[in-house]
């Protein structure tokens, strides 16, 4: 009898270097807090029917924060390679269960990780860094080297690569001009929050997480009035400089600014960047994005499956019907018929019971 093939997919954790930091204060720029719940998804997906399986599980993207890992570094849009992996191996260290459990998912006959490179996880566009990754997990781990991962008509991706201001330049994907090591060429929106964003979640941790942005503008102008202002100013100091290319900016010159202004939507719209492939890409049977944070299932014409898997962080909605904080621990699950044909799922990981759940600092 041939095993049951399951693949399995999950992206958008953005893991800095933990909660708290070294000296004890917290890690503002942390945005992952569900360590256990992850280790228990993974050690689920080991045992029972599973382990009889292959089970490939890919990790679609920004599941490495290299932008957000502790507050209080120099440079930090200078990301050598030296820089790339000492943010690397913070990140392991910050979330130590986690990393066993994957390592000790791979270990299992016919188990795989297949790691995926997203805007947030750009420190693996060196290949030492994709090295120290996979030696570091072992066997049966693998750091996948571009941005397409292409199997049996599903196409995987992170998505940004299709949004103007995340594309990821591989065909220059280091900058040498001016300095002693080469450093990461990062995308314009990286950058935007490396140099703007970080500097607003020291009074506002959240200030990503919401949604609509519209919404929390006029929010934050009415009920949070000083720090709206502050903000803002920061941000257009922030649009001068880039515009002037005034400092470091200078360095960063060949960013496609126009482009990103025509392209420029917001929240994302991955539908039609998945629509956009299918046209391309008439063989293919199901499409598979991360990079949108919004959970996604549809049918488009002839059969053909879009998915996005959705954000492991915390969300906060304005929006009159959905209000309040969420968190949708969300996967794609995807199985192949007796034909060989995959049929893709969206699920939510609901955890094992407890009586009792930690809340950490409220
Ligand atoms: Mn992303």
């Amino acid at each position: 009898m041939t095993k049951q093939r399951i693949r399995l997919v999950i992206s958008d954790f953005h893991l800095g270097a933990g909660p708290t930091r070294a000296d004890g204060g917290t890690n503002y720029l942390e945005d992952f807090f569900h360590d256990a719940k992850l280790i228990e998804f993974i050690d689920y997906h080991s045992q029972g029917e599973f382990e009889k399986a292959e089970v490939e599980l890919v990790i679609n993207g920004d599941f490495f924060n290299h932008l957000q890992v502790w507050p209080g570094e120099k440079h930090p849009e200078l990301m050598t390679e030296e820089v790339a992996r000492r943010r690397t191996e913070a990140i392991m260290v910050g979330h130590p269960g986690l990393f066993d459990a994957l390592a000790r998912f791979a270990t299992v006959a016919d188990h795989s990780v297949i790691f995926l490179i997203g805007n947030h996880d750009i420190g693996f566009i060196w290949p030492s860094v994709r090295k120290m990754v996979e030696e570091k997990l072992g066997r049966g781990v693998k750091v996948h080297p571009e941005p397409v991962y292409l199997k049996d008509g599903v196409w995987i991706e992170h998505g940004n690569q299709h949004v103007a201001e995340n594309r990821i330049d591989f065909k220059q994907p280091f900058l040498h001009a001016g300095f002693d090591q080469p450093i990461v060429n990062l995308p314009w929106g990286d950058l935007f929050v490396i140099r703007f964003l970080n500097k607003v979640k020291r009074d506002r941790p959240y200030v990503d997480k919401v949604y609509p942005f519209r919404l929390y503008l006029r929010w934050a102008l009415i009920h949070d009035t000083g720090f709206a202002i502050r903000a803002a100013l920061t941000g257009i100091i922030y649009f001068m400089a880039v515009l002037l290319r005034i400092g470091e900016n200078r360095r960063f010159a060949r960013q496609q600014f126009m482009k990103i202004v025509k392209e420029f939507s917001f929240p994302v719209k991955m539908d039609r960047a998945a629509k956009r492939v299918f046209a391309l890409h008439p063989t293919l049977r199901i499409v598979v994005f991360g990079h949108g944070h919004k959970a996604t299932a549809r049918l488009f014409a002839g059969g053909k499956e879009y998915f996005n898997s959705g954000i492991w962080n915390e969300m906060i909605s304005l929006e009159i019907g959905t209000m309040g904080r969420h968190l949708a621990l969300t996967f794609i699950d995807i199985r192949y018929d007796a034909g060989g044909n995959p049929h893709g799922s969206l699920k939510e990981w609901k955890g094992h019971y407890r009586e009792v759940e930690e809340m950490g600092l409220l």
